[in-house]
């Protein structure tokens, strides 16, 4: 994720358009699921989403993608909240992107390659689950093999792109050498050799140099990422240990596992006996809150909070964020004119009735342009204008 990109977002749901004013300034996330045919993404996506996506045992054909955006649930905003009831509560938005299946061997030519250089995180569905009835192409269900199957997927993808832009790139230098030129051409040369021995651009340590000279071509080796599995009730047990499918150490890459099956029985409940529900199948939490706890984590970003004239608002920023560069997610007068930060984290906050009688009591801190941003700060920053 970029705080800086400034593009508005799609419109998709009344409540994106109640946030739209707020959120051109910051762009949601967008966290895509992708995979292999009937492997249970759109059933993650209505999990997630809430939508009533229409789930088929077959493949129709159908290749639009699903779109929803969604709060992001946060008890400390609902806190926080009840210091201001007059105020409105706005929560984090995440996009959240349903893709149609990918034929094996077919990403590097996918009509969806575009959707997937947009993610921010890309979560990969993978089957863990007997059912006969959809047979998987391959003839044998193995969770570690599709995930390495994909993995060398998106490798393959970005080869492409490297091997394409090479070609240019070397036609060029023919006709001009520029250092800019020759800089590029080492860069991706490199790149191509960690691809070529199997290993993802996320592994890479870049400069922030490098980092912009590669950014245009959102390589999808370089993006976080989730594997999801989907399995069978007797597998429950499972989702506890989810590195029995695969143990992953590679950086950037987390694996998660789920139940489908059951947790769309469980959506149908009514709230109280939804928890009952959980726990009767050894259950702890529905994916909803494994995924965002996941996909926050492996994005490695951080939530603020500012109390405004009319709403109490979360912030979702990557970690190690600067105060200045905080405020420019909000909006680029603020990081222009930028002159303190006035901080309090939000448990500190309930200690008192509001954001006033803290100052008061000397309980809120000035800080500074290079005061990094912690998750839970509640800040107010004071700018020029
Ligand atoms: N047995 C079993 N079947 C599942 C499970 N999850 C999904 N399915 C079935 O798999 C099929 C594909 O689900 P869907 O979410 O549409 O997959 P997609 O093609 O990846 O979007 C549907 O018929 C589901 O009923 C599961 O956990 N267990
Ligand atoms: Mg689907």
């Amino acid at each position: 994720m970029q705080v800086e990109r400034k593009r508005p977002l799609f419109h998709t749901t009344p409540a994106y358009l109640a946030f739209s004013k707020y959120l051109y300034y910051t762009e949601a996330m967008n966290f895509t699921l992708f995979g292999y045919p009937k492997t249970g993404k759109t059933t993650l996506f209505n999990l997630l989403t809430g939508a009533k996506i229409e789930i088929k045992s077959y493949e129709d054909g159908k290749k639009d993608l699903n779109r929803r955006t969604c709060p992001v649930p946060d008890p400390r905003l609902e806190k926080i909240g009840v210091l201001y009831p007059e105020k409105k509560k706005i929560p984090v938005t995440v996009d959240f992107v349903d893709l149609a299946g990918i034929a094996y061997g077919e990403v590097k030519n996918s009509s969806y390659l575009s959707s997937l250089r947009l993610a921010d995180g890309l979560t990969h569905i993978v089957r863990g689950f007997q059912n006969e009835q959809i047979p998987h192409p391959k003839g044998k269900v193995s969770p570690e093999e599709d995930i390495l199957s994909m993995e060398e997927e998106l490798l393959l993808a970005d080869l492409t792109s490297i091997e394409s832009r090479l070609e240019k790139l070397e036609k060029e230098l023919q006709r001009s050498k520029t250092p800019e030129g020759e800089k590029e051409k080492e860069l991706l040369e490199t790149l191509r050799l960690h691809l070529e021995e199997g290993r993802g651009i996320r592994e890479v340590e870049l400069s922030p140099q490098e980092e912009k000279l590669i950014s245009s071509f959102a390589f999808l080796s370089q993006k976080r990422l989730l594997h999801m599995v989907n399995v069978d009730e007797t597998d429950i047990p499972l989702i506890e240990n989810p590195d029995k499918f695969y143990p992953s150490n590679k950086k950037g890459v987390t694996i998660q596992a789920f139940c489908g099956n059951i947790e769309m029985e469980i959506l149908e409940l009514e709230n109280e006996e939804k928890e009952l529900f959980l726990g009767e199948y050894g259950l702890k939490e529905l994916s909803a809150v494994k995924f965002l706890k996941a996909s926050y984590d492996l994005l490695k970003v951080i939530t603020f909070f500012t109390i405004g004239k009319d709403e109490v608002k979360a912030w979702t920023i990557p970690e190690d964020t600067t105060a200045v560069k905080a405020a420019g997610s909000i909006h680029t007068d603020i990081e222009k004119g930028f002159v303190r930060a006035e901080v309090i984290l939000w448990e500190k906050l309930l200690e008192h009735d509001s954001f006033q009688t803290a100052r008061e009591k000397a309980a809120v801190r000035l800080e500074g342009k290079d005061y990094i941003v912690q998750d839970g700060d509640i800040i107010y920053f004071r700018f020029t204008k």
